[in-house]
């Protein structure tokens, strides 16, 4: 299996302590114009990671808009999906995520025996990535679709055993994710609790819509944040993520001649 130069800059930038900053866009929510508008922003305000993907994907868009950002942006684009359905060699690599959180089969090994063939012909790269929802004050349409309970928002130590589980078992990357539009981020509390349990790289994301979420999940210990929702209502938003995670950086004594020696791949660094 493909373990990657996506892979190798994730863990660098960890162990460096330089956090990321990621958009999601969702296939459903975006038209040509509005990511030609992101990837004009994205020019003048660094932006790590591209995720694409999104619960449902109603519309057939998804194709196009890689093709799209992939001739027009050097930022690379990892699938984010929701079902082996939603592949798409275009994009640099894919988020293969198992729903540890939940206890369904299907989305713990179901589909990835299904798209195991198709991505083994494919040039995506390969994230094994540990997924945890979590509770963030409303049922989301990932939990709801994947048929899983969310981890409760107020124990951290269930989700700390839950990403060692998931370390354990050979997973490169762990996700929180309190679900898009989550009410409430996920805690800063949880986000410490897996920080300490596991070494892997940490993405955490949902319902980060203001400057001091994101800050507060950044001082926890992400290291990836990812923006969706909030970039959708109010494009702008994009340029304040991107100086926050480039502040925090700077204010962490983040060495950026470190990042040019060992980073790599397309993204920018800040
Ligand atoms: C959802 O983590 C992402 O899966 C982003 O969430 O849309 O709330 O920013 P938001």
């Amino acid at each position: 299996m493909r373990l990657t130069s996506l892979h190798d800059a994730l863990s660098n930038r960890r162990k460096h302590g330089q956090k990321s900053l990621a958009v999601l866009l969702d296939p459903d929510n975006l038209d040509e114009d509005g990511c030609r508008q992101l990837l004009e922003l994205s020019e003048q305000h660094t932006v790590d990671y591209f995720f694409m993907g999104g619960s449902l994907v109603l519309t057939a868009r998804q194709d196009a808009l890689i093709r799209f950002i992939k001739s027009h942006s050097t930022v690379p684009v990892l699938l984010f999906p929701s079902h082996s359905l939603h592949l798409d060699d275009q994009a640099d690599g894919i988020l293969l995520l198992s729903l540890i959180s939940g206890r369904n089969p299907d989305f713990l090994i179901g589909q990835h025996v299904i798209a195991a063939p198709l991505l083994r012909q494919s040039n995506l790269q390969i994230l094994p990535t540990g997924y945890m929802l979590v509770d963030t004050g409303r049922q989301t349409t990932a939990s709801y679709i994947s048929g899983t309970t969310p981890l409760p928002h107020d124990k951290p130590s269930i989700a700390a055993c839950t990403a060692m589980a998931g370390e354990q078992l050979g997973l490169r990357l762990m996700y929180l994710d309190g679900g898009s539009g989550a009410m409430y981020p996920v805690s800063s509390a949880m986000i410490r609790a897996v920080r300490q349990a596991v070494d892997v790289p940490l993405i955490v994301g949902g319902g980060i819509n203001t400057t001091e979420k994101a800050q507060a999940a950044l001082q926890a210990g992400a290291d990836v944040i990812v923006i969706g929702n909030q970039i959708e209502k109010d494009p702008s938003f994009l340029s304040e993520m991107s100086r926050t995670v480039r502040l925090f950086n700077q204010e962490h004594g983040f060495s950026r001649v470190e990042a040019d020696s060992s980073d790599f791949v397309g993204g920018s660094v800040h």
